[in-house]
């Protein structure tokens, strides 16, 4: 029985074979235990002999299974690293990379300079009240104004907002003065789409209020940000124009060299003015002075960059993303 029954145990094929196998030879029914059975019918003499045989090749088998169980382990184990083999000199897949927006880089870079400059950097919602976006602004109801402006009004009587400049409006009511503060932005026009209108685009607005704050501080703020884009020779102009919310208005433009001509030329940028005493009115300001000025990335951008129409922002074209596309 030893005999054929090891050999048997050495060739099982798997564990189920195996795990069959030991049932047969040591289960409840099995050969074995039929044997150990069979003993209390022998003379005690028998007995003592034939149980310490039956014993013997208990042990023996046990030890068997278990060297086979063993053996078929290794076995599978191998198999598996065999099939799951990595190649590790296989070349890797390249996966396509994303990166910051043009007009995203271009609004950190404008919050770094504003940053080096003391400033605070604040922003607001897009949707907006009448308030905070015209009434507060001291553009009077009805006011043609409000027509510039060209609104997207929403069901409930809110808006889009058309410019940043309500951050203005909600950060002096947050803010005790002194304090300097600019606030970057999307923006929405119900105009004409062109080339150089969009319906959606972003303006960055800057805010200094306190005790004497000048006309000349402000030409100083616009002069100091256009030399940190553009160099230490830029020069600023400023030429009176109108916004309800500032009195004297003026829009600005930098001096720069065009890199595409090599030639200097004026760059229009936004506007600016002194705070309007109404919008001080407005927000419980007293005793107090201050400046702002407003104006549109994009536009800096397409000059900047060479970008000959302001649709390719926005329009989603792969092949202008990745020429502008800077690191993360
Ligand atoms: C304003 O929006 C004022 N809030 C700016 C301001 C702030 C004045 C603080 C005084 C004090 P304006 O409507 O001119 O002003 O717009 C400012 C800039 O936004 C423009 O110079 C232009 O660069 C840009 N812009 C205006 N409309 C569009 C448009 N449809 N698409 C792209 N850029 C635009």
């Amino acid at each position: 029985l030893q005999k054929a029954a090891l050999e048997e145990i050495a060739s099982a094929a798997d564990q189920a074979a195996l795990q069959a196998l030991r049932v047969k030879l040591l289960g409840k029914k099995g050969v074995l235990t039929a044997q150990l059975k069979g003993l209390g019918a022998l003379s005690a003499e028998a007995r003592k002999t034939r149980g310490a045989a039956v014993n013997e090749t208990k042990r023996a088998l046990e030890a068997a299974f278990a060297a086979r169980r063993e053996a078929l382990e290794r076995e599978a184990l191998a198999r598996q690293l065999l099939s799951e083999r990595l190649d590790v000199t296989l070349p890797g897949v390249a996966f396509p990379v994303g990166g910051l927006h043009l007009l995203t880089r271009l609004t950190h870079r404008l919050l770094d300079v504003f940053r080096s400059l003391g400033y605070d950097v604040a922003v607001g919602p897009e949707l907006e009240t009448d308030d905070y976006n015209f009434r507060m602004l001291n553009f009077p109801d009805e006011h043609p104004a409000r027509d510039t402006q060209d609104t997207f009004w929403t069901e409930d009587g809110r808006l889009l907002r058309t410019h940043t400049s309500p951050v203005q409006v909600r950060y002096m009511l947050a803010h005790r003065p002194p304090f300097k503060v600019v606030a970057p932005g999307r923006v929405f026009r119900n105009e004409a789409v062109d080339v150089t209108h969009e319906a959606m685009f972003h303006q960055l607005e800057a805010l200094v209020v306190g005790e004497r704050v000048t006309m000349a501080d402000m030409h100083g703020a616009i002069l100091s940000m256009a030399r940190a884009l553009f160099g230490p020779e830029t020069k600023t102009r400023l030429q009176p124009t109108f916004f309800p919310f500032v009195e004297p208005g003026a829009e600005f433009a930098v001096w720069w060299t065009n890199p595409r001509t090599g030639r200097g030329e004026w760059l229009e940028l936004g506007g600016c003015g002194m705070v309007h005493p109404n919008v001080f009115k407005a927000v419980g300001y007293e005793n107090v002075t201050g400046f702002a000025f407003g104006f549109g990335l994009e536009r800096l951008a397409m000059v900047s960059y060479g970008v000959p129409d302001v649709r390719y922002f926005f329009n989603g074209d792969l092949r202008v993303l990745r020429q502008f596309r800077g690191p993360l």
